[in-house]
């Protein structure tokens, strides 16, 4: 069965060249559900109390308030966040303690599990306890996002108790995409952002670096190159993100001693930079790197050679060829089952789930954990939009059970868009599902997310992002779940008021979020697709407005030059193609409307022909 996708991917990839990326043909990647589930939740009143992941237990005393106006004293008592403390007020009265450890951490009844804190907030002052170091990091982090919420008006922090852990232990990002690599202040950006919402993995694999994957894995990094990594380390250090080197090196690996050695010495090379956590990519590819057996026992050599010997480096993390279950051989004899019983049982194995880009759902966690022999690292394929570059994935983070057990998963990353600043809207609520999995709600993280981006225009941005959701094909999404189109004949003025304010609220959004956006990359990322909303509102809008003059009974030459004016020519379809929006409900509702228009008030089929020929 492998063979024959293999073989219809080759034909596709043949077919299509402008879809390939590195020799893959993305465009092949079917099998995704077409169907479009709606997005679960709702807009919670959270207090007045804004935290992002949404803590496990949050107990309200509503007795009293500290003041923090006149500074605060912090208590280091490790001495280990002299550099995370630069958001309180200066110097004065407030007393901030801050540890960790087992003993402490014990007393004040945290969970024993990395990243756990205790945060309260009282009378005496603020006291911060973490498991472990990383666990007082997020104390920390929810204190910043204390202070900043409504209910603390900046210098008044309400009276709480916070007891917090994380349900997944590994979580984060896998900048895995093809395309274009993060640049190197994006990702510097991002893992600041990790560490501001408790996400403590970032996976270093772009498809089109070429020391991470062909033709250069064997070699190490040039030293501009390298310098860069070393500053990513810090970054990650600083912000308690464990920084995990991929190679993808499956295309063109010999299984011969040489290679076997080369892949070492790039794995030492990358140690001596400082790297301590590793990955081996053995997706997209073709030949003989697919083999599971060789595979499995080079992850264990390496096991034995590197990740033993050296002592402070993290079992290993692997992507199997056969990473989800459309493409999987589900027998004893498949690859899964091969992974399950040779693979060292401390070595993680990365999951899409059914199929490369798809749900995390108890069934597909029961099949391949059953195979693998242990709960895989989910890879959760969105919000990259690699294989459909015109969308720019804005919409909620949903699709993901909610009712995972503990241990079902090792860990869940998240592959991203190129747009690495429009991909932090999804990755808020990514931050927020993998910390408090029960307590996931997709809309209200969503609601919280554009708030988060931006403060400035909230309500523009939402406007674009629920129009932006859907990818048409593939992984399908929900989208403009508030907006109700009809059609001519199914016309209500109610139903054409209601629509026709929508869409004059879309043509305002691209000047609304070019005045309001404070942050200037994603406004760059999404001025090409803000440009073609604003202009997919007006088409619609005045398809109302022709509509309704038709149905008042206008004059047909007017009706007709008005008619002709709001076709979309030839450019206008090219640039729309590009950057699309609406896809799902507004410019079908366009199409439909002007079709019916161009059947009753056109010049019959000069019109129609003409509109056929913009198609
Ligand atoms: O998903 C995996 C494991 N591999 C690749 C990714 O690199 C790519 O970004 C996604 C989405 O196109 N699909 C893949 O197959």
């Amino acid at each position: 069965m492998k063979k024959l996708l293999v073989t219809a991917c080759l034909a596709l990839v043949q077919a299509a060249p402008a879809m390939m990326a590195q020799g893959v043909d993305l465009s092949a990647q079917k099998s995704e559900s077409d169907v479009i589930l709606p997005v679960p939740g709702y807009k919670a009143d959270r207090h007045g109390i804004i935290i992002n992941p949404v803590p496990q237990e949050i107990v309200r005393d509503t007795s009293g308030f500290l003041c923090i106006s006149d500074g605060v004293s912090v208590r280091d008592r490790k001495r280990a966040f002299h550099d995370d403390t630069g958001f309180l007020p200066g110097h004065g009265p407030a007393r901030i303690n801050i540890d960790f450890g087992k003993r402490i951490s014990a007393e004040r009844e945290v969970p024993r599990v990395s990243g756990a804190y205790r945060l309260s907030v009282d009378s005496d002052g603020v006291m911060i306890t973490g498991y472990d170091e990383r666990g007082a990091f997020y104390g920390l982090q929810t204190l910043r996002q204390l202070i900043d919420s409504p209910a603390a008006s900046g210098d008044r922090l309400p009276y709480v108790d916070i007891l917090d852990y994380p349900d997944i232990q590994r979580r984060g990002v896998v900048e895995g995409f093809y395309g274009n690599p993060w640049p190197h202040e994006t990702r510097l950006s991002h893992i600041e952002f990790y560490g501001r919402f408790k996400l403590d993995t970032y996976i270093y694999g772009p498809k089109d670096d070429p020391y991470h994957s062909c033709p250069y894995w064997r070699e190490p990094y040039p030293e501009s190159e390298a310098r860069k990594i070393r500053e990513l380390l810090d970054a990650c250090q600083r912000n308690r993100v464990d920084f995990v080197w991929a190679v993808h090196p499956g295309q063109d690996f010999a299984w011969n001693e040489e290679d076997y050695r080369k892949l070492a010495d790039k794995f030492d090379f990358m140690y001596r930079l400082g790297v301590r956590h590793f990955a081996i990519f053995f997706d997209d590819i073709t030949g003989d790197g697919t083999d599971p057996l060789r595979q499995a026992e080079l992850l264990n050599r390496l096991t034995d050679d590197f990740v033993r010997r050296k002592r402070d480096v993290s079992p290993l993390m692997v992507c199997p060829t056969d990473y989800n279950r459309f493409w999987s051989d589900p027998s004893d004899e498949g690859a899964l089952a091969v992974y399950g019983r040779v693979l060292y049982p401390g070595t993680s194995v990365f999951w899409t789930g059914d199929a490369i880009c798809s749900d995390l759902t108890p069934s597909t966690l029961d099949f391949v954990s059953s195979r693998i022999c242990r709960p895989p690292c989910f890879w959760w394929n969105y919000p990259v939009n690699d294989y459909a570059l015109q969308y720019i994935l804005q919409g909620p983070v949903y699709g993901l059970d909610t009712s995972l057990g503990p241990d079902r998963v090792s860990g869940f990353v998240s592959n991203p868009m190129e747009f690495g600043e429009a991909s932090k809207l999804a990755l808020y609520s990514v931050a927020d599902y993998t910390w408090n999995v029960g307590g996931y709600n997709p809309i209200d993280s969503w609601e919280r997310a554009l708030v988060y981006m931006m403060p400035g225009a909230a309500d523009a941005y939402r406007t674009f992002a629920i129009h932006s959701c859907d990818t048409e094909t593939r992984y399908r999404r929900d989208e403009s779940w508030e907006t109700e189109t009809f059609t001519l004949d199914g016309w209500t003025d109610r139903a054409a008021d209601a629509l026709e304010t929508e869409f004059r609220k879309i043509e305002q959004v691209p000047g609304m979020i070019e005045r309001g956006c404070g942050n200037i990359r994603l406004l760059e990322e999404l001025r090409p697709w803000l440009e073609e909303f604003g202009k997919l509102g007006t088409r619609c809008r005045k398809a109302i407005e022709i509509a309704r003059m038709y149905r008042s009974g206008a004059d047909m030459d007017v009706l007709r030059e008005m008619y002709e004016d709001n076709l979309m020519t030839r450019e206008d379809r090219t640039a729309y193609e590009a950057h699309k929006s609406g896809t799902l409900k507004l410019q079908p509702f366009y199409e439909k409307m002007m079709e019916d228009l161009g059947r009753l008030i056109g010049s019959g089929e000069e019109i129609s022909l003409e509109y056929g020929n913009e198609m």
